[in-house]
């Protein structure tokens, strides 16, 4: 007997449902796929006759169980580009040549059509490593998906890391450079580390000097013919030393008559491990096999990736990938050293100072992350009010709902300007107009925004999810992986308190002219505000909490080194509180700016802008409240 259409339609759907889920992988149906389910796709017609005619026979041995017919629709992923009015609003100020708009523009397009499938796709297909050949020979080979291939290719021919170094845009091209990885982060599957560590590697040997044996690197680094293009690691975290980097290092390099070196150790944390080459530190030994201990007996060496005729790779067993939390699209592994050939590229000695400039770069990638993982949940929880309703109404309609999204957009804000400001000062120093006010600025801000914007991130991508009620908690729909992925913002290149006890580092090392920076151009940022009646609250606060830092710095600077560091943290985030006050004010001021733009800045200095202040009210950095603090800790512990 023919089959009727309806029941060829409806073997059609089953065959193709049947193909998503038992296929190798599964299914892509999800928050970022454009080919999904129509928002509230309610049964076909057809359908509905075909069930009532089914009901009416009564023959059926099988009957499909009544799902009902509302079908939520999902939140769409748009352009990233022309969704975000604040990206395009900076841009516009500060740089509006047409061929970055309609580059973005183009890339904002893809980024949603194209390459966020392949971010979900690395997801879905996590690396894995494989030891053996068959026939029993060692290969370690880390086997990847063929998104996470694309996308090494996709950032050469985007120019993701070389935006950055052919300074087509002078001072501004890493505004540029930066302003495209911030549209990339959260569909690139991870690949953005990667990138961090090539961005930072190339400008490591663009400060040591680009000469053999790294000449050939670095053009490969920065190259965007993807056939060409490298990417690097950066093997810094050793099983003793994961931030206490100079006394926990224990890989020896031993010099070869050539003047190269071979290195011997155990690299516990290595990212992006496919990478075709590192920078890593080792401790250079002596004729006698002796090292010297701590920071001074680190140097900084750079050795490639690569395979002998045997297939095996020169120097490195891979002992294991991570199980990581987050992050799974990218391997992270453990490796053994084991006579890997390398170059110094530093002084002896001079490995922790070298590789900083790494660090900084890194750093500014990872703060890059965190304003973008804040603004893709954020767009994704803006679409989902205009879909979902509840309570008679849309979500949107629901001032309850829209004040947790405007909170939401506030510290997105806040976090792109701190973002963006730092990409400014870089872009400065890298171009030679930088003054000292920005130099030190630039050294100041870098582990203040780096950790604060880590913090906000994790905040803001969990908050995103709840908008979504249970939905942000269902791992097909995409959501869980962005609040996994941002809960490493804040561990990976610095913990929150590492970087609080860098700030201290450079405040102390600068004469504290890192923090004279600060208050000279807060000031002159507020100076430029004075007009404006509207923004008055917002410039009285931030003013406020500015001479309240004063104070304490002040106080601070004559008690004891302990009473600094218990009170680091907060310091911090107390610089990047009132700073980022200061550019809400700055931007809300330019000629173009949006009353939207203003609502930020009066929102975000309605909080408690100068925590340290405060706290040190209270007596949190006093001795006697550190004793109490670790009484509390180990409550348990001293009853029993
Ligand atoms: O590798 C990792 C994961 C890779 C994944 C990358 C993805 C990136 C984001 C992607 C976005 C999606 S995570 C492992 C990273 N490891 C760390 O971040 C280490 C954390 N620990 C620290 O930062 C510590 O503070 C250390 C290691 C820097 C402390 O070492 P020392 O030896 O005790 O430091 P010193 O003695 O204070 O400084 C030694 C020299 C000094 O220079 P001189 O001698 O000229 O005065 C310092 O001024 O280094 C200089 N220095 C710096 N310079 C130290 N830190 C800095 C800095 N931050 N900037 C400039």
């Amino acid at each position: 007997m023919a089959a009727s259409p309806a029941i060829l339609s409806r073997r059609a759907a089953g065959s193709s449902c049947c193909r998503l889920w038992c296929g190798v992988t599964r299914p892509l149906v999800h928050i970022r796929s454009s080919r999904a389910t129509e928002p509230g796709a309610r049964k076909r017609d057809e359908e509905h006759l075909w069930e009532a005619a089914s009901d009416a026979a009564g023959y059926l041995p099988f009957s499909r169980a009544r799902v009902g017919s509302f079908f939520q629709g999902q939140p769409v992923l748009k352009n990233p580009f022309l969704e975000d009015a604040l990206l395009r609003g900076y841009l516009k100020r500060h740089l509006p040549q047409e061929a970055v708009w309609s580059d973005l523009n183009a890339f904002g397009e893809r980024v949603a059509k194209e390459i966020d499938i392949w971010g979900r796709e690395c997801e879905l297909n996590p690396p894995r490593l494989v030891h053996f050949d068959p026939w029993g020979q060692r290969v370690d080979h880390i086997v990847t998906s063929a998104a996470w291939k694309r996308l090494k290719d996709l950032s050469a021919q985007e120019g993701l890391v070389a935006i950055g170094y052919d300074k087509s845009f002078g001072e501004w091209s890493r505004v540029y450079q930066m302003s495209k990885l911030y549209i990339f982060s959260p569909s690139s599957g991870l690949y953005t580390c990667p990138l961090a560590m090539t961005d930072g590697a190339a400008k490591v040997i663009q400060s040591t000097g680009v000469s053999p044996p790294v000449e050939e690197a670095y053009g490969r680094l920065t190259s965007r013919q993807p056939e060409r293009f490298w990417t690097s690691g950066q093997w810094m975290t050793e099983r003793q030393g994961g931030s206490d980097v100079g006394t926990g290092t224990e890989t020896v390099a031993v010099p070869q008559t050539d003047g190269s070196y071979k290195l011997h150790g155990f690299k516990w944390f290595t990212s992006a491990t496919d990478a075709d080459m590192t920078l890593t530190l080792a401790r250079v030994q002596d004729r006698s096999g002796s090292t010297t201990p701590g920071s001074r007996g680190l140097s900084l060496f750079y050795a490639e990736v690569s395979r002998g005729e045997d297939g095996r790779l020169r120097g490195i067993e891979v002992q294991r990938l991570k199980d990581k939390l987050g992050t799974r699209q990218m391997p992270t592994a453990e490796l053994l050293l084991d006579g890997l050939p390398a170059y110094r590229l530093s002084e002896e000695g001079r490995g922790v100072a070298s590789i900083a400039n790494m660090l900084t770069i890194t750093r500014i990638h990872n703060s890059v992350s965190a304003a973008a993982a804040m603004r893709r949940v954020v767009q994704l929880a803006r679409d989902y009010a205009t879909r979902r309703t509840a309570f008679g109404k849309l979500l949107k309609d629901h001032p309850l709902h829209m004040q947790t999204l405007a909170r939401m957009e506030v510290e997105t804000r806040a976090a792109f300007l701190l973002v963006m400001d730092v990409c400014r000062l870089l872009g400065r120093e890298e171009t030679g107009l930088a003054s000292q006010l920005d130099v030190h600025l630039l050294r100041l801000l870098t582990p203040v925004v780096k950790l604060y914007t880590g913090k906000q991130a994790v905040a803001v991508v969990s908050e995103g999810l709840e908008s979504f009620g249970g939905q942000g908690y269902i791992e097909d729909t995409g959501l869980p992986g962005i609040l996994r992925d941002a809960q490493v913002l804040s561990i990976w290149e610095g913990t929150t308190n590492v970087l609080s006890l860098d700030v201290l580092r450079c405040v102390a090392r600068s004469s504290g002219m890192v923090l004279h920076a600060y208050f000279t151009h807060i000031k002159a940022l507020l100076a430029g505000a004075l007009g404006v009646s509207s923004l008055a609250p917002a410039v009285k606060a931030v003013g406020d909490a500015l001479s309240e830092l004063e104070q304490f710095v002040q106080i601070a600077a004559s008690r004891s080194p302990s009473y600094l560091e218990l009170a680091a943290r907060d310091l911090a985030y107390s610089l990047a509180r009132i700073y980022a006050g200061a550019l809400l004010i700055d931007h809300a001021c330019w000629k173009d700016a949006s009353s939207h733009d203003k609502h930020a800045a009066l929102r975000w200095c309605e909080q408690e802008l100068c925590l340290v202040a405060s706290k040190q009210k209270r007596g949190c950095y006093d001795s006697s409240t550190a004793s109490l603090d670790a009484a509390l800790v180990f409550d348990q512990l001293i009853q029993d």
